[in-house]
């Protein structure tokens, strides 16, 4: 059985935990592999060898840097299929979506490996005669990048390949839950010529590990995907060094169905947006926010349509939708339906854990759909993660763009209209980072920004031109080729 080690310094090596962890297929309760017990150690192990390797890297000309990240790319590419099951088997989201997740990486690699001979900086004029002014970007140094399991190599992707590109060092602590997939992805790095320790990995570690990641003196920069209530933390203890964090924290995304769409299409977006990767997407929808005309007719296609999801092994041809990650996913999501049923809502469909068959043995949570939510109820607006999608009745457009917006959280939201002053007000007012016409609430693209406002985050956008500022600092230089001391700000009118 494979046994899954850090990688710092260059070197395969064991944490210090001195114990091994097993790794789970979520489809089976299988274990699938050991994973070493890392300890505080050995992020600052790695955090030292990431400084240690820095001067070099960033003196590394960008497009050079660029160029070993389109091998990464390549070479991704020509292993999407083996990390994709390997994916499938470790998290349980269908093979479909698992190619989907390396696909944003491959095309992430590509981007930013492109970006080595672009990273534009500004010329600007000065103020006096004889002076040059530009802005250029520097790295940053030594980047923490602490990622979750629900997307194991696109969500590390944005995170490692623009930091890599503008020239920092990176310490990456992916999620305990998808050790073998992580350590994968990093010998795609290694295979493509990265130099030892620009990029380090530690795997099978607690909360502490993350928290010596962000307390470390060497780590500049945080960027961290992942719960609210972690973001939080993270946020606090990374400010109390005036240390830079970007935080891509939670949703509650919701589709909005005016009277006049297009249903078909409606309905067939908000399943995949709602039961895709079993609603454990950040972007997932969970509430529909619908009107009333045509609430009924919708609820009756959405049932036609969930009760017809194939539930398996992700590997399995035709499967729609895999497991949930691990058992207390699959309790928090019990927990919330009972809410649910107590504050009111009616189960539609859906409900409860899938107790017969195969099945059983994994993490299977079956479709649910509550109806008649009022948006103030708690599964209106707490993040669930898992197959639970609420329907709130509204009387028209004002009121849904108000539901929408009353949640905590702002990362995607979408809606369903032919007309288009509808879409266009909607497009304006809904308050999330992200809003799509016409399509369901997951799907972003890299080389748009990624990111949400209110407690989805901290301002930052990952992905895109966005990255680079994440990733880079401003560096502004003055070249005074004058030959005497000229005085800004004094008398540069009298001139
Ligand atoms: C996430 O769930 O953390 O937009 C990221 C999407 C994907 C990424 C989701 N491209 O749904």
């Amino acid at each position: 059985m494979e046994l899954v080690r850090n990688y710092i310094g260059g070197q395969w090596v064991p944490g210090s935990g001195g114990e091994l962890d097993p790794d789970y297929d979520p489809a089976t309760g299988e274990v699938i592999a050991q994973v070493t017990r890392s300890t505080p150690a050995d992020a600052r192990a790695a955090a030292q060898a990431a400084a240690a390797a820095f001067p070099a890297w960033r003196k590394v000309p960008a497009p050079q840097r660029g160029e070993i990240l389109y091998r990464v790319g390549e070479i991704l590419r020509q292993r999407k299929e083996e990390l994709a099951r390997l994916l499938t088997r470790e998290m349980g989201k269908v093979l479909v979506e698992a190619r989907g997740d390396v696909q944003e990486a491959i095309d992430m690699a590509y981007y930013m490996a492109g970006e080595g001979r672009r990273m534009f900086g500004h010329t600007v004029p000065s103020e006096l005669p004889d002076k040059f002014a530009m802005s250029i970007r520097e790295p940053v140094g030594v980047v923490a990048a602490i990622t979750p399991w629900n997307f194991p190599i696109a969500v590390p992707s944005w995170k490692i390949l623009p930091a890599l590109v503008c020239g920092n060092t990176v310490v990456w602590k992916p999620a305990p839950e998808t050790p073998m997939t992580s350590a994968a992805f990093v010998q795609c790095f290694i295979d493509a010529g990265l130099p030892p320790g620009v990029l380090n990995l530690v795997v099978g570690g607690g909360a502490d590990v993350g928290a010596a990641l962000v307390e470390d003196p060497d780590v500049r920069l945080i960027s961290f995907t992942g719960s609210t209530a972690t973001g939080r933390k993270v946020a606090e203890a990374a400010g109390r060094h005036l240390k830079r964090v970007t935080l891509e924290l939670g949703g509650k995304n919701a589709i909005t169905v005016l009277a006049d769409a297009d249903l078909d299409l409606a309905v067939e977006a908000i399943v995949w947006a709602a039961f895709g990767t079993t609603g454990q997407r950040c972007t997932a929808a969970s509430r529909v926010i619908v009107e009333e005309a045509i609430y009924d007719e919708l609820v009756r296609r959405l049932v036609e349509r969930v009760k017809r999801l194939r539930l398996g092994h992700g590997l399995e041809e035709g499967v729609e939708v895999g497991p949930l990650v691990g058992a207390a996913a699959v309790e928090k999501v019990q927990r919330y339906v009972e809410i649910g049923r107590q504050e009111g809502a009616e189960v539609i469909v859906g409900g409860e854990p899938v107790k017969e068959g195969d099945l059983a043995r994994g993490f299977f949570y079956s479709p649910t759909i509550l109806g008649r939510v009022s948006p103030e109820m708690a599964v209106a607006q707490e993040e669930i993660f898992g197959p639970v999608l609420a329907l709130i009745p509204v009387k028209d457009l004002d009121e849904a763009i108000r539901v929408n917006n009353s949640s905590r959280y702002g990362l995607s939201a979408s809606i369903f209209t032919r007309d288009l002053n509808k879409a266009f007000k909607a497009m304006r007012e809904l308050d999330t980072g992200i809003v799509y016409v016409n399509h369901g609430t997951t799907g972003a693209e890299i080389q748009l920004p990624f990111g949400g406002t209110k407690d989805t985050g901290n301002g930052h956008r990952e992905a895109g031109q966005a990255a680079l500022d994440v990733f880079c600092e401003w560096k502004s230089v003055y070249v005074d080729y004058s030959g005497r001391l000229q005085r800004a700000q004094i008398d540069t009118e009298a001139l």
